[in-house]
């Protein structure tokens, strides 16, 4: 089939897109549906118009591939333009995910049927950009600027029911689809239904023309919320143009805003990301045709924090798993806490009660480690020690039947260790969840020098089933993530000890980008496992371990690097941990000075790139998109600043490299001096990306 074929049904033309996998607008797509709806214009037999898709969606929008190159006509306003001009009856047969300009295709014919289940949504908030072919203009005026801007500023596709009531969808359509639109169109006719342009209708807009008050109340919080970033910024901006300009001048403006973006850093990144997401999860040298192993029932070992949360992704997921405890108490414990924690998202509104039974139903606890021979596999998520996970998986190897994935939940440790452990290293690699595990979307895979490559298979499946973005990464203390957390960490400490003060640090961050800095993250998460973990290594960190030493643990203990007040969760400057501070510089023989942010930000920053360069060339990550992905799914990383290898990029590697060279100077620190893979392609005048990357 061509990729848009176009055929008559009687007085009806149906112009069928056929573009794997999700349709997006090329500039193929678009010469053909321009012929398609040429051809209806200058027929006379045909009187109406359907526009499908073959495959697994509706257009699902531009191609972004083709974002940043030179335009090429027709453009997609172009079609949309013809749609608005065009005499005889359009209808738009939908189905799978018609979104962004796919959406406002549609929202440029007369009419929309969908197929049940269909998810209409205008994503481009998602890729730092706003709806660019009439959707900040097309949908206020069919459901409203309140509702319209809502579904602008979240991106997310809309539920079918919802876009039903609201008249998105004209009719459902049960069976087959191109035939039920057909027919659709035919009975249009027959009742001699006026064509109905939405650039003509103006009766919802009303309401927040007469009272502009409306929209600001939604607008305010999302300016808030934006926190400065342009895109929720622009999708204001044009809803509320499509309120009080007329028709023409706000679209003009919305393409404007749209180009405005297009060109610049922050939707660069975004786009870097969607892309480094799907790069990310493919393994190139996996052999072709590797099929991942059937995974019926998990087990997973550990009912903490980590294990409940684990355990409920795979009962989110509709798996049953079994989950074991060394005691009963322990044991009911944790269950409680999985059960409290589904029952608080039901209260929200985010599942119903059923929901919540159902997925209960599906955690079954146990307190023999002998109940997981029936899991086809199995995730350890018991403490942090070596010891203790190689005597786990010894156990394991005895006990889960053969063709068991066997998984670790751990942080930083050696799955090369723990996989000899359990005399089957094949059938056992990383599984590293972020807490709360049933929320963070990042898995780190860890691949041990054994792993089968259908084990590591079943990993990224059985990832994408929980919801996950999964990473696979190498071998080597605190892979990916951590490992590039704990080079930053060890140059935060050195900024304590040389002035600044952990306020000052976490406001230099926060201007950044982050949601929250360093220190009153480490207080959120407990400053206590890392000084234990230290402890145990014969390592040390002066000001954290000096806080620890006081019981200041974080949060938890009301105190660390701040303090809180009644078991509130707002950071508070505390002059102890400032005196504190003050008193390890002098004992150390440091003379404070004030720090800029800029600096803070720099010397944050740039070790963890300069860590990241080392982790590419050592094969830990493969992608310095992986690293990307790493660090906004698991670490909250400003999905505006594109991750940090990206970032890296637009700073310039040079500057880094000069910086990085002034840092190991200053603190005589070697591994501060610029990695070989920073200075070569600083050298050549390369950026990171240029390793390869799709976008
Ligand atoms: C826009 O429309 C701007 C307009 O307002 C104005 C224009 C003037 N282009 O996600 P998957 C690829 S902005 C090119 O794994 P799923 C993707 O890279 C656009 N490629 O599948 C992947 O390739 P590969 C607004 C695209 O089933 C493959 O398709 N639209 C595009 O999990 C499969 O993708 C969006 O932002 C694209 N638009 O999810 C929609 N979309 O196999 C973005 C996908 O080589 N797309 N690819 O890795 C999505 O959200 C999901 O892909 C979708 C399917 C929900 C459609």
């Amino acid at each position: 089939m061509p990729i848009v074929e176009f055929r008559r049904d009687g007085e009806i033309g149906v112009i069928v897109v056929d573009n794997p996998p999700v349709n997006a607008l090329s500039h193929a797509v678009r010469v053909g549906i321009m012929d398609g709806l040429t051809r209806a214009r200058e027929e006379a037999a045909i009187q109406a118009v359907v526009i499908a898709c073959a495959g697994r969606t509706f257009i699902a929008g531009a191609d972004i591939t083709e974002f940043g190159k030179p335009p090429k006509s027709p453009s997609l306003l172009d079609l949309i333009a013809a749609l608005d001009d065009m005499k005889k009856l359009t209808v738009a047969a939908m189905h799978g995910t018609p979104l962004g300009g796919g959406f406002e295709l549609a929202l440029g014919c007369h009419f929309r049927v969908a197929a049940p289940n269909t998810r209409p949504g205008l994503p481009e908030i998602k890729l730092g950009l706003n709806p660019g072919a009439g959707g900040t203009v097309r949908l206020p005026r069919l459901i409203g600027p309140e509702k319209a801007l809502r579904a602008i500023l979240s991106g997310d596709p809309m539920p079918t029911k919802d876009a039903l009531a609201d008249g998105i969808i004209d009719e459902m359509i049960d069976g087959d689809l191109i035939a039920g639109a057909v027919a659709f169109a035919r009975r249009a006719l027959a009742e001699k239904r006026p064509l109905r342009r939405l650039r003509d209708m103006d009766e919802k807009l009303a309401p927040a023309r007469v009272n502009p008050a409306l929209l600001s109340e939604l607008i305010t919080p999302a300016i808030r919320r934006a926190r400065g970033t342009r895109a929720p910024m622009a999708c204001l901006e044009a809803v509320r143009n499509a309120v009080t300009m007329p028709f023409d001048q706000a679209l003009k403006r919305e393409r404007e805003l749209f180009v405005e973006l297009l060109m610049g850093e922050e939707s660069k990144a975004q786009r870097h990301l969607f892309f480094a997401e799907r790069e990310a999860a493919k393994v190139p040298d996996l052999p072709e045709g590797t099929k991942p192993r059937e995974i019926k029932r998990a087990a997973v070992i550990g009912a903490g924090t980590m294990g409940g949360g684990i355990s409920m992704c795979f009962a989110s997921a509709g798996i049953p798993v079994t989950v074991v405890e060394s005691s009963p108490d322990a044991l009911k414990a944790g269950l409680g806490r999985i059960e409290k924690n589904y029952r608080a998202t039901a209260a929200r509104g985010g599942l119903t009660n059923e929901d919540v039974d159902r997925r209960m139903a599906l955690i079954k606890g146990a307190t023999e480690l002998e109940a997981v021979a029936d899991a086809d596999m199995v995730v350890e998520a018991v403490f942090e020690e070596m010891p203790l996970k190689q005597e786990i998986f010894g156990k394991l190897d005895k006990i889960t039947k053969r063709g068991a994935v066997l998984a670790s939940n751990t942080s930083y440790l050696d799955i090369n260790a723990i996989g000899a452990a359990a005399h089957r290293p094949a059938d056992v690699l990383g599984t590293h969840f972020f807490s709360p595990a049933n929320v963070m979307k990042l898995l780190e895979i860890v691949r041990g020098k054994e792993t089968a490559p259908d084990v590591l298979a079943t990993a990224l499946s059985v990832a994408r089933k929980l919801g996950k973005v999964p990473v696979v990464v190498g071998v080597c203390d605190g892979f990916v993530g951590n490992r590039m957390l704990r080079a930053r960490s060890i140059e935060a400490e050195r900024m304590l000890i040389e002035g600044a003060l952990p306020q000052e640090m976490d406001a230099a961050i926060v201007e950044f980008g982050f949601p929250m800095g360093q220190f009153a993250m480490g207080d959120l998460a407990g400053l206590d496992i890392g000084w234990r973990r230290r402890k145990a290594s014969g390592q040390r960190a002066e000001i954290i371990d000096a806080l620890c030493e006081l019981g200041r643990f974080g949060q938890k203990t009301g105190k660390g690097f701040y303090r809180y007040e009644g078991g509130a969760r707002t950071p508070i400057p505390d002059p102890e941990v400032e005196a504190l501070i003050v008193a390890i510089s002098k004992r150390l023989g440091v003379t404070r000075r004030p720090i800029d942010r800029k600096e803070i930000v720099e010397r944050m920053i740039f070790p963890m790139i300069n860590e990241g360069a080392r982790i590419l060339e050592e094969g830990i990550a493969r992608r310095p998109g992986d690293i990307d992905v790493v660090w906004v799914y698991g670490y909250a990383w400003p999905v505006w600043r594109g991750g940090p290898m990206f970032y890296a990029d637009t700073v310039g590697l040079a500057y880094i490299r000069d910086q990085l060279a002034k840092f190991a100077a200053h603190s005589k620190d070697k591994n501060l001096e610029p990695a070989p893979l920073l200075v070569k392609l600083a050298s050549e005048g390369r950026g990171f990306l240029s390793l390869g990357a799709k976008s």
